[in-house]
């Protein structure tokens, strides 16, 4: 897969050298390249923010950079990227937006920083390619580098060979199967007792008909006290006697 980042802070993006992205990157499961949104600015500032039309507080960036720097990325490859472009006014980030993202070739993420970007830009892109405009999340932040990082990882972890063992995707928070509508659950690991605190019985027992039950319990558990509308959404056919109990 071949992901560009265009932003005015570069180094913000270095986190994509380390732990499981770089590894990608460095086995080559991912070509991941980083551009300064400012070799396409052309004053002697540099500039590439402006005022808004209409007025009101922060800066609006200007159209023509992002123009020439998505023109020049989109000319360098094969095909047509799926343009992800961070903003908290765009639809959620779920893991069901990770995996389809996780099986495009190409995408092609614009950070921004200030009030966002001049809406011609996105409504250009909008009429040639599959652009989509995504938020992580019900809070506002200084710029959209933080929540590239967030996608990128989500969407990086899913590639074919990237994680270790196909498995690990299987019981995670929100994976579809099973425990499709559920949190996962607790973990533990050796040692057996640590500060006086021991591991639950179930996991010990070799039963992995009742280690599964109990995992699953545990999932409800947990989904019910964190997130309760995750249970108002689902299916109810998902759910059996037993979890009616807890
Ligand atoms: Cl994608 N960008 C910014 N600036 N703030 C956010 C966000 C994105 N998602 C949640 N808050």
């Amino acid at each position: 897969m071949r992901l560009d980042v265009v932003t005015i802070f570069p180094e913000y993006l270095e986190p994509l050298n380390v732990s499981l992205v770089g590894k990608a990157r460095a086995r080559g499961q991912l070509d991941v390249r980083v551009h300064d949104l400012r070799a396409w600015a052309h004053d002697k500032h540099n500039t590439v923010d402006d005022t808004p039309y209409g007025g009101g507080p922060g800066m609006v960036m200007k159209p023509e950079p992002w123009g020439e720097a998505l023109d020049s990325i989109i000319e360098s490859g094969e095909g047509r990227p799926v343009i992800v472009v961070p903003t908290p006014s765009g639809r959620p980030f779920t893991q069901e937006l990770a995996v389809e993202l996780s099986e495009k070739p190409w995408l092609v993420f614009t950070p921004a920083r200030y009030e966002g970007i001049d809406r011609r830009v996105i409504e250009e892109y909008g009429d040639r390619l599959d652009v989509r405009e995504v938020s992580i999340g019900d809070y506002v932040l200084a710029g959209g580098e933080a929540p590239v990082l967030v996608m990128v990882e989500a969407v990086a972890r899913l590639l074919p060979g990237v994680l270790g063992n196909a498995e690990s995707h299987r019981d995670d928070s929100f994976a579809p199967g099973a425990m499709a509508d559920l949190l996962e659950g607790p973990v533990y690991t050796k040692p057996p007792e640590w500060r006086g605190r021991g591991i639950p019985d179930v996991l010990l027992s070799g039963h992995h008909g009742k280690i599964a039950r109990w995992r699953r319990d545990e999932a409800f558990r947990r989904t019910v006290r964190n997130r309760p509308d995750l249970i108002e959404r689902a299916d109810p056919a998902a759910f059996d006697k037993k979890d009616r109990e807890i």
